[in-house]
């Protein structure tokens, strides 16, 4: 995908399917700002087109992208449409199709003429789409966003601007992380020249800090431990954490494994946090060229980009006292 020709010819095509489309379906992967940022900047486009479509996402946004503009369009009650209605599927920033968290509900319910587009730039992405626009060198897929206008000359305003600034923030990690390449840094300018609201970004994601939740992450600290075998450092959040400080979730506790990916005596970070329902979500993070955690993560049936992934298992974390250490049970 780095022939910048062909990509082009593909975001031309998506676009020409954009504009005959009826009804249009945008959706992205739960959580995230890039994912976010990517689903209310293409809708913004849509509208003003005059387009039908359904904003999607998985789950509830968490509250601190509540500034984003837009957001309050976002549905993510999965019982409240049906995809036989959409002509046009845009899936925006999922590695696969199972990021969507509706993969039953898409087979089942999905037009056979309706086209599915996966524009994407997780390394692990497994071209599940109709049409794959999978740039795995992208910092974000905000950025494929922008290319995507900027192919078909389509001009960003202040509110597409700043969305698209949230996902460049977010998956670079405010620029320090290794997705953060001179493209990232000529976009952020870019859709700084378009308007983009730097002081809500920093203010609404970055400044959200509660007491409660800094004693989450204390928690977090105080059970870091380090294998010296592979030089990994690892920490865990129990469910009884958040009930133990009255948390309702641990939303806060982002970005803790992009902030343990400080550490300068571990060569790879692992963040294991129970979920409700008996699953364990890990997070892998590395700054070292040698390790690719993104292979890491798919042995356990996750995946991501070489430098930040993720997988999630079924289990629950148990502390061994005979062994000294956490297992999974
Ligand atoms: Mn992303």
């Amino acid at each position: 995908m780095s022939v910048d020709g062909e990509k082009n010819r593909l975001f031309h095509q998506v676009n020409d399917l954009i504009r005959s489309a009826n009804n249009i379906f945008v959706q992205a992967h739960a959580r995230c700002g890039d994912a976010t940022g990517s689903v209310l900047a293409m809708t913004e486009y849509l509208r003003s087109l005059g387009k039908r479509y359904l904003a999607f996402l998985p789950d509830q946004v968490p509250a601190n992208f509540s500034f984003m503009p837009g957001v309050e369009e976002i549905v993510t009650d999965k019982t409240s449409f049906n995809l036989a209605e959409f002509d046009l599927l845009l899936i925006l920033d999922c590695g696969d199709l199972g990021r969507t968290e509706i993969t039953d509900k898409i087979l089942a319910e999905k037009n056979d003429n309706a086209v599915l587009v996966n524009i994407d730039h997780h390394y692990t992405n497994d071209y599940f789409g109709d049409i794959n626009i999978v740039d795995k060198q992208a910092p974000a897929t905000s950025v494929l966003i922008h290319q995507f206008f900027q192919a078909n000359n389509i001009r960003l305003n202040k509110s597409m601007a700043t969305n698209l600034l949230v996902g460049i923030f977010t998956d670079t990690g405010v620029f320090t992380n290794p997705a953060t390449n001179q493209e990232a840094l000529a976009k952020a300018a870019d859709l700084l020249i378009s308007g983009a609201s730097v002081n809500s970004i920093v203010q609404s994601i970055f400044s959200n800090r509660s007491v409660k939740g800094l004693k989450l992450w204390a928690k977090a600290f105080e059970r870091l431990s380090i294998n010296r075998k592979y030089n990994l450092a690892y920490t865990i959040i129990l469910q009884r954490d958040l009930v133990e400080l009255g948390l309702e979730s641990e939303e806060e506790l982002e970005p803790l494994s992009n902030f343990l990916n400080n550490l300068n005596d571990a060569d790879v970070v692992l963040v294991l946090r129970e979920k409700p329902g008996n699953k364990i979500k890990g997070a892998l993070r590395t700054v070292k060229d040698k390790y690719d955690v993104g292979k890491l993560a798919a042995l356990f049936g996750g995946g991501g980009h070489k430098k930040a992934s993720g997988f999630t298992i079924e289990g629950r974390l148990f502390f061994n006292e005979e062994k000294g250490r956490w297992e999974v049970v």
